[in-house]
């Protein structure tokens, strides 16, 4: 029971112009379709093969020494980008809503406030790796992870997450992640943040 490879859910121009065309179809279906690969044949034969990822991930003592850091990089960068292509939309929906709006409201004091931390954890991550909007016990917080290691390997539920390696900016951005962070909040798909927040 191979991870399944899926296209785009929407066309490679379609988040222009926070992401470019060629940053997204690269993104997409080289650097995302390597770790899917290489997350499956890491699995192929064993117990993992029939988990589902966030599940392989969650428990990263149960995972034999000799693939446990091939199966953190190339599982995490499989349920990462998942989760990332998921969580933006065309256009986006320019606020958050419902449930995870409150929230953000009462733990953060506002919508700004959290985007204010969250792009200071994405700039302040050195070198390659993501920032996070994350839940832990029905609480929000944000937090960066380095490489492609993924909150749910610390008991978090991901809310949303943006990533902060160069190969997804830096054709439009160059050495300007900042920019990049703060752009990327025009094409977050926040009905999918709100689902993922109530479940
Ligand atoms: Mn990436």
């Amino acid at each position: 029971m191979a991870f399944e490879f899926k296209p785009l859910p929407y066309a490679y121009d379609a988040l222009e112009p926070t992401i470019d065309a060629k940053t997204m179809e690269t993104h997409h279906d080289k650097h995302y379709n390597g770790y899917v690969n290489n997350f499956n044949a890491a699995v192929e034969g064993t117990k993992f093969d029939d988990m589902c990822v966030s599940d392989v991930l969650a428990d990263l003592d149960a995972l034999p020494e000799d693939k446990k850091q091939t199966i953190i990089n190339n599982g995490g960068g499989t349920l990462n980008h998942k989760l990332f292509w998921e969580v933006m939309t065309p256009g986006g929906s320019k606020e958050p809503v419902g449930n995870l709006k409150k929230a953000i409201d009462e733990t953060f004091g506002s919508f700004d406030k959290m985007k204010e931390e969250f792009n200071s954890k994405g700039a302040g991550q050195f070198g390659s790796g993501w920032a996070w909007l994350v839940k832990k016990d029905g609480k929000l917080s944000i937090m960066s992870t380095p490489n492609q290691n993924s909150p749910v390997s610390e008991g978090y539920e991901i809310i949303l997450g943006n990533d902060v390696w160069e190969h997804a900016y830096y054709l439009k951005y160059q050495n300007r992640r900042a920019d990049y962070l703060k752009e990327w909040w025009n094409v977050v798909n926040w009905d999918v943040a709100e689902e993922r927040f109530n479940k």
